[in-house]
């Protein structure tokens, strides 16, 4: 396997700094201990949890205003590859990666899967894309894709969708993440109840191609690129869409979709209760679908969803295996640094969301006690969990600083150097 950071340099960085973990770790546990909580479970839970790194988030993003590029950023699939085995390789909680297409299209996905592997990397949800048209394209989607008034408009979206499930079959995929920007910007552009009846129709042709074992994961979203109405809007919209298309269908939670101050953490427990809680997308946001890093404005709302997470876990209803992936735009920073801090927030939510008292919390619930249920979750909340990351991630490789670790790594000064500079202009690719 290659590594694209030098295991001697981590190794020797993390053994400067192992003193003080161990100090802090051990501090940790005795708090802990005291709550009746074994820190080496909570660590082994930490070790077994991971989320998938989008590919089009290795590069730089941009607004619809402008981007502006960062020196030695990745220019196509290959160096994108890279970039996340450096976040991989440091961070330990992101061993795969989404692809997007036709973004990341190659030749070769055989060689591709091979790549990604010597990398340490394997592939999630391939993403399709038919909210921009592609060079060569017969049909436009300027008016929509699967729920075009135009019938060759929604075949070729649907025979997309299918191409990008035979390539996810090649990279060694399973699932499927749909999600159409069709919608409308004027009242009475179109019908609100017949463009619903279009997708579910050409929706249904894409469900009909999943192989055994796959899932198909529908994305909402509230509003952008359409500003009067979208077709899949909200979760109440995808829930009737996955439930419709039948078992292999469920729905992703982009945490940026919804309305300013939806109660997302309800909506997760809503979708779990109807069997249809497919997966997430994580970010978090100011004012609207900011694409900012996890848990960088709300962690505590990151945290009550991983709380909603863990219910939904130790009470599966049938099945729990939810698709996490990270969904943001870094306009202003390196996405490593970015990707290795979200994925650092994330997994310190779902660490916190094990260390609540559950039977405590249950009954204070069911006392009516709402103080100490209340406070049952901020204790989980307000303890900080940072040794136990930091214990998990030298344990299997990883860098104890993930940060002065890179910085020192000189790995995007380097590339600069080898990669050819993007362009300017917006957009995320
Ligand atoms: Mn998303």
């Amino acid at each position: 396997m290659t590594h694209p950071i030098s295991a001697e340099m981590i190794a020797e960085r993390n053994a400067a700094a192992l003193p003080a973990l161990t100090d802090d770790y051990a501090a940790l546990g005795r708090k802990l201990e005291r709550r009746g909580i074994a820190i080496d479970a909570v660590k082994d839970r930490a070790k077994a949890w991971s989320v998938a790194v989008p590919s089009w988030g290795a590069g730089r993003g941009g607004t619809r205003f402008a981007k502006f590029p960062l020196a030695g950023e990745p220019t196509n699939i290959h160096e994108k590859l890279e970039d996340c085995a450096v976040i991989q390789q440091l961070g330990r909680t992101t061993p795969r990666v989404s692809p997007h297409f036709p973004w990341d299209c190659v030749e070769d996905y055989g060689a591709l899967r091979d790549e990604a592997a010597s990398l340490g990397l394997g592939f999630d949800a391939v993403n399709s894309n038919t909210f921009q048209d592609q060079a060569g394209q017969a049909q436009t989607y300027a008016t929509g894709s699967l729920s075009s008034t135009i019938q060759a408009t929604r075949e070729q979206a649907v025979q997309h969708n299918i191409d990008c499930i035979e390539i996810g079959q090649k990279l060694g995929s399973t699932a499927l993440t749909v999600w159409v920007g069709d919608g409308t910007n004027f009242p009475g552009q179109q019908d609100l109840g017949r463009s619903f009846d279009r997708y579910l129709d050409a929706a249904a042709d894409v469900y009909a191609a999943l192989p055994d074992g796959w899932r198909m994961l529908l994305e909402h979203k509230m509003f952008e690129p359409a500003f009067y109405s979208s077709v899949i809007s909200d979760w109440g919209s995808s829930l009737m869409a996955a439930l419709e298309l039948g078992d292999k269908c469920a729905c992703l939670v982009d945490l940026g979709h919804h309305a300013p101050n939806a109660n997302i953490e309800q909506i997760v427990a809503r979708l779990h209760r109807a069997g249809k809680l497919g997966g997430f997308h994580f970010n978090d946001s100011k004012y609207g679908d900011d694409d900012l890093d996890s848990g960088s404005i709300n962690p505590h709302q990151l945290f009550l969803v991983f709380n909603e997470l863990a219910e939904a876990e130790a009470n599966p209803r049938g099945a729990f295996n939810p698709a996490y992936m990270i969904d943001q735009s870094h306009n202003v920073t390196d996405p490593i640094e970015s990707m290795l801090s979200s994925a650092e927030a994330i997994a310190g939510c779902h660490a916190r969301a094990a260390l609540v008292d559950r039977a405590a919390l249950h009954k204070a619930q069911q006392d009516n006690d709402v103080m100490l249920a209340f406070r049952t979750l901020r204790s989980a909340y307000e303890t900080d969990v940072g040794p136990i990351l930091a214990m998990a991630r030298m344990e299997q490789g990883g860098a104890v600083d993930w940060l002065g670790t890179y910085r020192a790594s000189q790995f995007r000064q380097r590339k600069a150097q080898e990669r050819k500079s993007v362009g300017l202009g917006a957009g995320i690719v």
